[in-house]
């Protein structure tokens, strides 16, 4: 029998976690391989959400409230598993918000994911099955789809498709592996934090299809400003996107030197396509050491293997770059090589190799 721990965060949420305490503990008695355990981590709620949860843990013996001055909803994820650690022996974390917009039914699919190997599952909404609230005001689901793409590509992580989702379930090595320097994200961008460490550890994730409710009782407690704030800081921090727009610009510069001097003796589509070559062998270098770090390749005959492979799918950036340049400089004169190649790197090539990069040379 294995023990689960939910972690059930609330600040004034007296109006939702009866009925979902009731609901959860429902969907347990079907889950017999499961004893579970329900920890409610509450700021000191001035509604008396404290008061409810005493009450109902009168009712149900797996019930445990923990109070706390308020911190923020990582800081209670973290409150909450490190007790969860010290007393009650956790194989399985639960993570689920208070206000119902998290569905306790969904929970047996989240189990059956774990059982097919999974070490942590996210009831996603941005994979077909799975939806954000269709009642939303514009602004709100345009907010909530940016924020999860900017992140996505920001981080250079495009798998799992929802990255902001607080419904969760993971194995307790996960939190162990990921817990040091998670502290730091004590509201929202937790969430975020957290699932890139496992996804850099090499944990497997699955998603499942969520249908995110609006919220029906009480207040949203997210601050907006703070919010995206505080994530863009996070994706500027970590950003592998970043670090290989840094390592571009090097390779701009050792491709810029290389074909300006080029350029005075032969046709200047060609000097480019000279300049691009020792530029994507800087860039293969940098990029290894550092943007894909989490993903180095090592060993001599895997690194000569991938820069072949790199070669080859670098053969398209040069095509790019020597084409527009060739096609520019017919069109408009000698003159304009260099403000053409400019144009081809910033909008064409860079989406282009970030693009491959992702997907077929630092993939895993
Ligand atoms: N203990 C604790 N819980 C919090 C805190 N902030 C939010 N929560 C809880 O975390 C869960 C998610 O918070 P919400 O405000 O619903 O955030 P959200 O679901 O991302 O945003 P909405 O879609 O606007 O509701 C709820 O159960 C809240 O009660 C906090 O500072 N401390
Ligand atoms: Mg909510």
């Amino acid at each position: 029998m294995k023990n689960v721990i939910l972690i059930l965060p609330t600040y004034n949420e007296k109006d939702n976690v009866e009925t979902l305490i009731g609901a959860i503990e429902g969907v347990f008695q079907k889950l017999t391989k499961y004893k579970l355990t329900i920890l409610v981590v509450d700021d000191y709620s001035p509604d008396g959400t404290a008061k409810t949860v005493e009450n109902l843990s009168k009712r149900y013996n797996n019930i445990i409230l923990i109070s706390k001055k308020k911190e923020g909803l990582g800081a209670a994820y973290m409150f909450g598993a490190n007790y969860a650690f010290k007393y009650l022996q956790p194989d399985i974390f639960i993570q689920m918000d208070a206000d119902w917009q998290h569905n306790p039914l969904l929970l047996p699919d989240f189990f059956y994911q774990l059982e097919r190997g999974a070490d942590l599952v996210i009831g996603s909404r941005y994979i077909p099955g799975g939806s954000i609230p269709g009642n939303w005001g514009i602004h709100r689901k345009i907010y909530s789809i940016v924020g999860n793409t900017v992140v996505r590509f920001g981080l250079g992580m495009l798998l799992p498709h929802d990255w902001t989702s607080g419904y969760r379930v993971y194995k307790k090595q996960v939190f162990t592996e990921v817990e040091a320097g998670l502290e730091k994200y004590s509201g929202y961008t937790f969430q975020v934090a957290f699932l890139r460490k496992a996804k850099v550890a090499g944990f497997k994730i699955a998603e499942v299809p969520q249908q995110f409710a609006d919220r029906i009782h009480g207040k949203s407690k997210i601050a907006p400003f703070d919010y995206i704030k505080n994530l863009l800081l996070y994706i500027l921090n970590n950003s592998t996107f970043l670090k290989y727009l840094v390592i571009g610009v090097i390779g701009f510069s050792v491709q810029t030197i290389i074909a300006k001097v080029l350029v005075q003796f032969i046709n200047p589509g060609i000097a480019v396509a000279i300049g691009s070559f020792f530029a994507i062998c800087a860039n293969f270098l940098g990029n290894n050491l550092w943007t894909f770090s989490h993903k180095r390749i090592s060993g001599l005959t895997k690194l000569s293997q991938k820069f072949i492979h790199f070669l080859g799918t670098s053969i398209g950036a040069v095509i790019i770059q020597g084409v527009v340049v060739g096609v520019g400089v017919w069109l408009w004169g000698k003159s304009a090589w260099f403000l053409l190649m400019i144009f081809a790197i910033a909008f064409l090539v860079i989406p282009y190799n970030y693009f491959i990069y992702n997907r077929f040379i630092w993939k895993k």
